[in-house]
C-alpha cells in the first residue's frame, strides 16, 4: 500500500477501483454503496414519494400473503428452511413470517446478508415481534450462502425480494440464477422480487427524486473512495446523472465530473485524470417483462409457478420451481 493511505483499505475495494477507473469507460459496482452512510440512504430512498418499488412490493406481498406463504409451505407441512438472500432490514419479509406463524408452519427463518449488525438488528427485532420463531442468521456473500445451502437437510424454500436481481448485469444475473437453481431440489421453491417495465418517467423519477436523496447516495460513493482508499474526489465537482433506456428497460446511473480535474487515490499511489462532463458509470437497474421472467428463469432450469403482482402491473414476486 502507498505512503498516506488508510490503514484500513480493502485490496478487494482498490483492485476494483483500479480496474474500474483505468477503463475508458470508467465503472464503478453499486455494490460499493452500501457503506454506513450508503445503507442509511437507501432506507431513505425507500420511503421517498418517487421511489415506488419497495411500497409496492409491499402491497404485493401483504395483498397475495396467504397465497404466498401456502406455495412456500411442504404439502406435507413438513418442517422447512426460509433462507432470505440480502435480508436487509427484514420489513417486507415479516408480513411472510407472521403469515408463516399464523399458519403454524414448522419454519427455521435463515437471513443471509452481508452486513453483521443489520443481521443482529433483524434478529433481536424478530426475537422482540416474533418470540416462537426460530431464527438462524448468517453473515455471508450470497455465494458462500449459495455453498452453504448444498449442505442444508430438508426442503428449502428460498426469498431473493427488493428487485436486487435487477442490479446485476445480465450475465451474471443468468449465472447467479443458474448457480441457485443448481442448489436447489424438486421440492425446494424460490421467490424473486422484479421490478416490471411501465412508464419510462415514472421509472426514471424514481432514480432521479426531488430531494436528491438518490444523489446524496450515489455521491456517497466517492466520500467512501476518499475515506477508505484516501482519495481525493471534491464532492462539489460531481453530479448524479441517471437515464431510463426504455428499449433495454435498464436504468443507467453515473457520477459525471463537473470540470477537468485530476483525482489522487493514495491506496492505489496513483492519479486519475477526468475530462469535463467524463462519466463514472455506478449502477444498472434492470425492469422485466412477463416473458422475459419466464425466459431468465427457463434459461437457468427453473419454471415459473405463479406471479404475484400489484393492481397496476408495477412488481411481481414471482415463484419459481426447479
Ligand atoms: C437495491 N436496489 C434494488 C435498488 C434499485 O432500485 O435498483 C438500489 C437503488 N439505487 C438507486 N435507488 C435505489
Amino acid at each position: 500500500m502507498a505512503a498516506g493511505a488508510a490503514q484500513t483499505a480493502d485490496p478487494a475495494l482498490a483492485q476494483h477501483v483500479l480496474e474500474g477507473l483505468s477503463r475508458p469507460q470508467r465503472a464503478l459496482s453499486s455494490m460499493y454503496f452500501y457503506d454506513d452512510a450508503g445503507s442509511r440512504l437507501f432506507q431513505q430512498i425507500m420511503e421517498l414519494p418517487e421511489y415506488y418499488p419497495t411500497r409496492t412490493e409491499f402491497q404485493v406481498l401483504t395483498q397475495h400473503r396467504a397465497a404466498i406463504c401456502a406455495s412456500l409451505v411442504p404439502e406435507n407441512q413438513a418442517a422447512f428452511h426460509l433462507l432470505e438472500l440480502g435480508a436487509g432490514d427484514g420489513l417486507k419479509t415479516k408480513i411472510l413470517l407472521r403469515q408463516l406463524l399464523e399458519a403454524q408452519a414448522n419454519v427455521v427463518y435463515a437471513p443471509v446478508d452481508i452486513s453483521a449488525s443489520a443481521l443482529e438488528g433483524l434478529a433481536s427485532s424478530l426475537r422482540h415481534e416474533m418470540p416462537t420463531l426460530q431464527v438462524q442468521p448468517l453473515v455471508a456473500e450470497y455465494a458462500a450462502a449459495l455453498a452453504q445451502m448444498r449442505t442444508q437437510a430438508g426442503r428449502k424454500a428460498l426469498l431473493f425480494l427488493g428487485s436486487n436481481i435487477g442490479n446485476f448485469h445480465p450475465e451474471a444475473r443468468q449465472q447467479f440464477l443458474a448457480a441457485l437453481s443448481k442448489q436447489l431440489t424438486p421440492n425446494d421453491r424460490l421467490l424473486i422480487g422484479f421490478d416490471l417495465q411501465k412508464n419510462p418517467r415514472q421509472i426514471r423519477a424514481a432514480y432521479d427524486d426531488a430531494q436528491g436523496v438518490t444523489a446524496a447516495f450515489n455521491l456517497n460513493l466517492l466520500t467512501r473512495l476518499n475515506r477508505e482508499l484516501g482519495a481525493d474526489f471534491d464532492l462539489g465537482q460531481w453530479e448524479h446523472f441517471t437515464d431510463y433506456d426504455p428499449q433495454v428497460g435498464v436504468i443507467r446511473s453515473y457520477l459525471v465530473s463537473r470540470r477537468a480535474q485530476q483525482v489522487h487515490v493514495a491506496a492505489l499511489g496513483r492519479s486519475f485524470a477526468f475530462a469535463a462532463w467524463e462519466t463514472i458509470h455506478t449502477e444498472n437497474s434492470y425492469k422485466f417483462t412477463l416473458p422475459q421472467i419466464e425466459a431468465l428463469g427457463a434459461a437457468a432450469g427453473l419454471a415459473v409457478q405463479q406471479v404475484f403482482t400489484d393492481e397496476q402491473n408495477w412488481f411481481a414476486d414471482v415463484l419459481f420451481a426447479p
